[in-house]
């Protein structure tokens, strides 16, 4: 199999935390990637129509993406348990939670880096961060419990967005306001998999 992948994206974390926490990162070819809104080489839109990444280029099917259905079709791949059939729906909704926050992230990431500077707004660069504080909070007050409860994919969805915050968008601050997931996200970075996936 082959990962279209670029070690800055948190969405390219979670498929690699997940081929660790699996023991699959062996299986995997890592094929580097430069893509932007703007910009997208063909052996990326080759593996997605969108140009987006990751992608997973498999011997026996079509290519995989969207970073979450590339995430549970390796954790069934190995008879994993990071999706268990008794909180899936919690599991997906977390994930999906942590996957917004990427979404808004990296859209202000393009926002400063890819837009002419002339084209930028602050207005719309303040509405994504308010699209992450509102994940944040809610995540504090209603998902501190499934967090402290078995590893699961969503834990490591939340613990990519966190680190791509701290990666690209420190200055904000994000740990303001919610402590709860502040400390649990202390503890989570120091993982393995987490450790070694960590973007630089
Ligand atoms: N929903 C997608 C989002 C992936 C995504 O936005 N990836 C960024 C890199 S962090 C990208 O490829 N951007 C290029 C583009 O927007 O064309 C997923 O979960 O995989």
């Amino acid at each position: 199999m082959q990962l279209i992948s670029s070690q800055a994206s948190p969405f390219v974390r979670k498929v690699h935390v997940v081929l660790a926490e699996t023991g699959q990162s062996q299986e995997v070819e890592v094929i580097e990637a430069m893509t932007t809104p703007i910009n997208t080489p063909d052996h990326v839109r080759a593996a997605n129509p969108t140009g987006k990444i990751p992608a997973l280029i498999r011997p026996d099917g079509p290519a995989l993406h969207d970073s979450r259905v590339i995430t549970r079709f390796l954790d069934a791949r190995a008879g994993g348990t990071l999706y268990p059939e008794a909180r899936i729906w919690e599991v997906l909704t977390l994930e999906s939670l942590a996957d917004a926050i990427m979404d808004a992230a990296v859209l202000i990431t393009y926002e400063g880096r890819v837009r002419p500077q002339e084209q930028q707004s602050d207005v719309w660069k303040n509405a994504q961060w308010g699209k992450i504080r509102g994940a944040l909070e809610a995540i504090n007050t209603r998902w501190m419990s499934h967090l402290a409860g078995p590893f699961d994919a969503s834990h490591i969805a939340v613990g990519c967005a966190l680190g791509y915050l701290d990666f690209r968008h420190d200055a904000r601050g994000w740990r303001a306001g919610v402590d709860a997931l502040a400390a649990w996200n202390e503890s989570f970075q120091t993982r393995d998999s987490m450790k070694a996936t960590a973007p630089a």
